[in-house]
């Protein structure tokens, strides 16, 4: 097999953000852009030589081509062999599945998650370990900086492979052995969920539900467990075929972009529960009949009840969080006497603390949640723990929800972002946010006064490693929240997110609408960030 040196010249744009290099797909086109981007990965992978790498995607667009040029690189840099998803199809976390289960040196995920697909849309790499989690910031940083001097990368002359069906090929001394994407996974939820429960609930006649693949990756894997394995009527998963552009959709499971899915739980012949996953299958969306279960809410009422599920039956070791999320899952975990850890945003900063058994679920407010299963969020694994409770229970979704925060209170949360903004004045505002920290404490907005203001650093309790600039903390003296920071995934522009909460001990005021309870805070964010005068918006894009 020819091997090619290809001369090259660095991009200056190859960071990692939150979750892997997201880009728009015209971007990666570029003549040496992946490869660039993949030469890199590979020079940081030290024991590369003679290992086994994982490899599959979302299915958007430019997807099946990269894979091509990924395994000719792959066989170019000495990997012995290559497992990748039949049709290119491996979703975040089955792939985190696969990477843990043929003990793989590690996997590269082609997707941009929840982000638009098609010629137009996005593209992205995600780099995963051996743990089978996203790279951590030292990883991804030295990726970053080996694209800042590549002059040269290897790649192998070879006609495609052939990804339709299972089965074994050779690239030159490389093997490529193409696999079900989902048996593997399939069966490690067989082991953690009680499927007889959940089979039983699909067929008692009362129990209707309606997931919502938005044509991406989830699809198959719902068809295969809902349907096949647990019984659920054809019919229960919809838009169940992934496609390039994602049907011209955006597939973010929240109350904007599952729009279709969120107005059939809210109709009169609605069903009794809903779920969505997100363009990779590592997010979910859980509704009830009228009702929806925030992120946060969601990973505390899974950990209050952890206990109930097979695969979690001895307890948790602990839970963690993302900062922006709220507080609710800290109030259960105080009950219970665990640790609750905060950490930035991205699913990465969870590893270690998976990795040293020091907590077994975690979660975070952008619709993620996942536990020591694997080591990625995991969509349909979430819809799984749900129907496991709802299966014990035999009560609706919201009966469930009321009942947690009678126990627990009400953490009343919303996140509004501000998407596409000019990056100067978006910046400029959290800088001018930043200078003001110290001034902020003792101030008075309407009836509330700045407790404490901070910008968030973490000091990761496992490796010692110090993350800073996480995102701006205000709290107030009723232990209200605002959270603003700019997202690290959007590849338009910048994304403002304000995170607003207020805790709620009074069953009597459970049922409010959080927009309305939270309206005099959502105002004070407005006034402390001076948002209209930076950025010219008087709303936000998307509320959740
Ligand atoms: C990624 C990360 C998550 C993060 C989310 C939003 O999710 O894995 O940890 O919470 O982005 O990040 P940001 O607020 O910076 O946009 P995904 O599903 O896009 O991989």
């Amino acid at each position: 097999m020819k091997i090619d040196n290809v001369t090259t010249t660095p991009f200056d744009d190859q960071r990692p953000g939150t979750s892997g290099l997201r880009k728009k797909v015209s971007v990666f086109r570029q003549p040496h852009y992946l490869e660039n981007f993949i030469q890199s990965i590979f020079t940081v992978l030290e024991d590369r030589e003679g290992a086994t790498l994982i490899l599959g995607g979302d299915g958007r667009y430019h997807n099946a081509a990269a894979i091509q040029v990924i395994l000719r690189m792959a066989a170019a840099n000495g990997i012995a062999r290559v497992l990748v998803g039949r049709g290119g199809i491996l979703s975040t976390p089955a792939a985190s599945c696969v990477i843990r289960k043929h003990r793989a040196a590690g996997g590269i995920i082609l997707s941009a998650s929840h982000n638009p697909g098609g010629p137009q849309g996005d593209f992205g790499v995600k780099f995963n370990i051996a743990n089978g989690g996203p790279a951590p910031e030292s990883v991804t940083e030295a990726i970053y900086r080996n694209t800042r001097e590549i002059r040269e990368y290897r790649i192998a002359a070879h006609p495609p492979v052939p990804l339709e069906h299972p089965g074994t090929h050779a690239l030159g001394a490389m093997t490529v052995e193409v696999i079900d994407p989902v048996a593997d996974y399939a069966e490690l939820m067989e082991r953690l969920f009680d499927f007889d429960a959940i089979h039983a609930l699909f067929n008692s006649g009362g129990f209707h539900m309606r997931f919502d693949a938005l044509h991406a990756v989830t699809g198959p894997y719902a068809h295969a467990i809902l349907e096949q394995r647990l019984g659920a009527p054809p019919g229960t998963v919809v838009h169940g075929t992934p496609l390039e552009d994602f049907g011209g959709g955006h597939p973010d499971p929240n109350l904007v972009y599952a729009r279709e899915l969120v107005d059939a739980l809210f109709r009169t012949d609605a069903p009794d529960f809903g779920a969505a996953s997100d363009g990779d299958g590592d997010r979910n969306m859980i509704l009830g009949r009228r009702c929806f279960v925030t992120p946060s809410d969601s990973l505390a009422v899974l950990a209050a009840n952890a206990h109930l599920i097979p695969g979690y039956r001895l307890g948790l070791r602990g839970v963690a969080r993302s900062m922006p999320t709220s507080r609710a899952v800290d109030r259960v975990a105080a009950a219970h006497g665990i640790d609750c850890y905060e950490t930035p945003t991205g699913w990465k900063f969870f590893g270690n603390l998976l990795d040293a058994g020091r907590v077994t679920l975690c979660g975070e407010e952008s619709f993620g949640t996942g536990s020591d299963h694997v080591r990625e969020k995991d969509g349909l694994w979430a819809v799984l723990f749900w129907l496991n409770l709802l299966a014990l229970k035999r009560e609706p979704v919201n009966k469930l929800l009321r009942n947690h925060w009678r126990a627990f209170g009400r953490d009343y949360y919303t996140r509004h972002d501000y998407e596409a903004l000019a990056p100067e004045p978006a910046h400029a505002m959290l800088e001018e946010l930043h200078k003001r920290l110290g001034e902020l404490p003792g101030r008075r907005y309407g009836k509330r006064t700045v407790s404490f203001a901070d910008d968030f650093a973490y000091t990761d309790p496992v490796d010692g490693s110090v993350s800073t600039g996480q995102g701006i903390r205000i709290r107030f003296d009723d232990d209200a929240r605002i959270v603003f920071r700019l997202s690290g995934t959007g590849t338009e522009g910048a994304t403002l997110r304000v995170y607003l909460e207020r805790f709620e001990p009074d069953p009597a005021h459970h049922g409010r609408d959080p927009q309305r309870v939270l309206a005099g805070l959502i105002a004070t964010a407005g006034e402390i960030a001076r948002i209209q005068a930076h950025t010219g918006r008087t709303a936000p894009t998307v509320i959740t």
